[in-house]
């Protein structure tokens, strides 16, 4: 165990590769310490009154609980000191200018997957780390690959931070017994073989048909045009989901659906879809809405949903395939026929 090289040191090596470099490394930093604390507080749970009580709705109106706020706080401790132009989270409602001379941006979702706090499942911290523009009201208007760094954390069996900085993706995890994380796995690279999709089939009548088409195709297995069987999970915490698939391969769609406020999908742009797609291109996966890159994005607003398909390649290539298909754009959306019942597909 003492052989896997630290955290610390991984970003001490990283932080002479460019200017941008030391103020990426002391983000990372501060953002594993942060990760610590949460850890600890997520483990005691009820015990710490750390539960996933609702407290109220954020800015954008999600159900807010108290961890939710309490690992902003942390984050928000630990990063607030550093040398970053532009701090954004899905706790708050706008952006907050700190540094006007420092050289990058953070967005972070402090505790994503909260909704499963309560049932002691694994939830995560998400980040995105972006070079910071001469007009700081533009931070967060950036395309997803002008991402400098990216990453995420899983509070669960273990405490893993998962880490690209451009070259590649890193699992650290936390070493309790020597209070620090360590290099776990190097290089993590998506499998291809893949035969798992992740989806939250109750929202089946509200999809598009080519998602409807996609996943039809997966339960029809073998005995369909995919000539294979797959096997489902859904455990509704992206960063769970995510870890899934750098480790054994799959495909996990958010798409957008017929429920209201939904047409965009659940999942954020900024703070959520870019570190994902980063991370699973970086590993030889993809990210797509469905119909584009996820990286070629750049947000309209902060809080901006996004349709998310990410994983093993030539599944989101499917997924991209069924909506170019003609006959499945031409029947429009499905889900107003079906709830009408004039055209059950
Ligand atoms: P919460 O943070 O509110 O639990 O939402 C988690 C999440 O954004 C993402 O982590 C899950 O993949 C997705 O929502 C689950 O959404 P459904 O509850 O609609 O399945």
């Amino acid at each position: 165990m003492t052989g896997q090289i630290r955290l610390d040191e991984h970003l001490q090596r990283y932080s002479t590769t460019a200017p941008h470099a030391p103020a990426v490394s002391g983000a990372i930093d501060a953002i594993a310490s942060a990760a610590t604390e949460i850890a600890d507080l997520i483990a005691t749970g009820d015990l710490a009154d750390a539960s996933g009580l609702t407290t109220g709705r954020n800015s954008d109106g999600d159900l807010q609980r108290d961890l939710d706020v309490q690992a902003d706080m942390i984050l928000r401790r630990r990063l607030g000191s550093l040398p970053i132009a532009a701090l954004a989270s899905e706790e708050m409602r706008e952006p907050q200018i700190c540094d006007r001379e420092a050289k990058i941006c953070v967005a972070i979702d402090p505790l994503d997957g909260s909704s499963n706090i309560d049932i002691n499942m694994t939830v995560g911290t998400i980040f995105s780390i972006l070079p910071a523009p001469d007009d700081l009201d533009l931070a967060f208007h950036q395309r997803g690959s002008a991402q400098l760094a990216a990453g995420f954390v899983t509070y669960g069996p273990q405490t893993s931070l998962v880490l690209t900085l451009g070259d590649g993706v890193d699992i650290f995890t936390f070493d309790r017994r020597a209070d620090c994380f360590r290099l776990a796995r190097s290089g993590v690279q998506v499998s291809e073989a893949c035969d798992e999709f992740s989806i939250n089939v109750s929202n089946r009548r509200h999809w598009d048909p080519p998602v409807r088409a996609f996943v039809d195709e997966c339960l029809a297995g073998v005995d369909g045009p995919a000539n294979r069987n797959f096997n489902m999970r859904w455990i509704g915490s992206l960063v769970a989901e995510a870890y899934r698939i750098l480790t054994r391969g799959g495909i996990f769609l958010y798409p957008s659906d017929a429920r209201p406020g939904y047409g965009d999908g659940r999942l954020r742009l900024t703070y959520e879809a870019h570190p994902m797609a980063m991370i699973m291109e970086q590993a030889g996966g993809s990210a797509s809405t469905g119909r584009e890159r996820i990286l070629d994005l750049s947000a309209q607003s902060l809080h901006q949903r996004v349709p998310l398909v990410m994983g093993s390649s030539a599944e989101v290539c499917r997924v991209e395939e069924l909506h170019c298909d003609p006959l499945l754009v031409a029947s429009g959306s499905a889900p107003l026929f079906a709830r009408r019942g004039f055209f059950r597909v």
